[in-house]
């Protein structure tokens, strides 16, 4: 189930048995560009329609009330709502501290120069259905959001075949201040959300994962709003050194497999001892878990154990597979931290594993996967703001600088351009 490497050995067979190819699914493509110019076509309609034939069900109402938000507010166990209270506050307390400011300076004299931050107005956030309606990915979405200052901010989750969403969503969604809930989901949804209909309010942004219709959909819409980046299959590489408690190894990895076939869960270590002990443990172990088949699958398809020759060699490959979540069981992990550069994010010792990050710290789990952590960083504050430039030129700066702005004009042949300036310039 869990193949263990040999860096030095085997270098380029581990490395393409951890790299997970993006493949392109044409069938796909073509059922959500119909529903896309369905929706935009026939609105309303067509989301009920589409809604009828993958849900099974065609909801009278559009939204959940708040009605029944608080009914499942009311009925949920006092334990969790307040483990999502107390994970809330710690979430916007972390995003609090993101937040960009506008600024303003001057220029010499009669010049001023800013940018001013303003918040998005409508965003939406998608909620996958079933087993993967996770209340954490709510709270991860809305907090940047509220904290970003957006005045409208909406959720849609979909509905099973009673016209019903999930109750953990919903409780979710009263503790984090959600203004509206939908209860539609598929393509149809970011359709109706992205061009607007009547009963579905356009937004400026979407996020939130969803399924491989959900993602092309939005990547299809990228332009009439915006979106936070496509989500794959979650990944964890844990960095492990002698000292590390293999048991605490395994899990890590077994909590990242759990969630899909397709999650990754790579262990680099610099101890043969280590890498047998976990490969070991996690044969044992796995039988015990809840999801025991899941698990299997994706460490068989894209698990490793990995020994490399020393830790800088173990911080190099980690580097680059760019893994979302990186973390180090290591004794001193404060002074491996400056030798890693790609990860979406890095959990520090033995006692910070994942599942706390995912839960409870603060910082975002939305996290960039499949080695786009070279480029790309979690979801924050930032992806629901944009920034408006801001230009003062007085009469006495033009009467200085504007005919050397004139001449750069003419040299693009824009006559206006120049003449724009000069007819100042005569005035001043
Ligand atoms: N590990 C997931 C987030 C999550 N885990 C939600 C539990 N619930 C993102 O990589
Ligand atoms: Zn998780």
């Amino acid at each position: 189930m869990l193949r263990i490497f040999s860096y030095a050995d085997e270098e380029s067979a581990f490395m393409s048995h951890v790299t997970r190819s993006v493949s392109f699914d044409a069938g796909v493509q073509n059922v959500v560009d119909g529903i896309l110019a369905d929706v935009a076509a026939r609105g309303d309609e067509a989301v009920l329609d589409y809604t009828e034939k993958f849900q099974g069900c065609r909801p009278e109402a559009f939204e959940v009330s708040s009605e029944e938000i608080d009914t499942a507010f009311a009925a949920a166990d006092p334990g969790f709502r307040s483990v999502l209270e107390e994970a809330y506050e710690n979430i916007r307390e972390f995003h609090r501290h993101e937040a960009d400011k506008s600024f303003f300076y001057e220029q010499g004299d009669g010049v001023i120069l800013g940018q001013r931050v303003t918040p998005l107005e409508r965003v939406m956030l998608y909620v996958p259905g079933g087993k993967a309606a996770y209340p954490s990915s709510l709270l991860m979405n809305v907090a940047p959001a509220k904290v970003a200052g957006v005045s409208e901010v909406y959720v849609t989750t979909p509905c099973d075949a009673e016209g019903k969403v999930s109750e953990h969503v919903l409780v979710a969604a009263k503790v984090a201040g959600v203004d509206r809930v939908f209860k539609f989901g598929g393509a149809q949804a970011i359709a109706a959300f992205a061009f607007g209909t009547e009963r579905v309010p356009k937004v400026d942004k979407i996020t939130g994962p969803g399924n491989k219709y959900v993602a092309l959909a939005k990547k299809q819409v990228f332009g009439h709003v915006s979106i936070d980046s496509i989500a794959g299959p979650s990944e964890v590489v844990v960095i492990a050194d002698r000292t590390a408690d293999p048991e605490f190894v395994v899990m890590d990895m077994f909590a990242q497999a759990e969630h899909d076939p397709d999650a990754a869960a790579v262990c680099i270590t610099d101890s043969v001892e280590v890498a047998v002990k976990v490969k070991e443990l996690a044969e044992a172990m796995v039988g015990k878990m809840v999801r025991a088949e899941v698990i299997r699958q994706a460490l068989a398809s894209n698990g490793a154990v990995v020994v490399t020759k020393d830790m800088a060699t173990a911080c190099e490959v980690s580097n680059r597979i760019a893994p979302e979540h990186l973390e180090l069981h290591v004794a001193e992990p404060w002074s491996v931290l400056p030798s890693i550069r790609h990860a979406g994010a890095v959990f520090m010792g033995s006692y910070s594993c994942e599942t706390i990050g995912d839960y409870f710290a603060g910082p975002n789990h939305t996290l960039p996967t499949n080695g786009t952590a070279r480029f790309f960083s979690p979801l924050s504050v930032r992806d629901f703001v944009k920034y408006t430039s801001i230009i003062s030129y007085s009469a006495g700066e033009l009467r200085k600088t504007g005919e050397r702005i004139a001449a750069f004009a003419d040299h693009e042949g824009l006559q206006a351009h120049a003449e724009a300036v000069r007819a100042r310039l005569r005035k001043v």
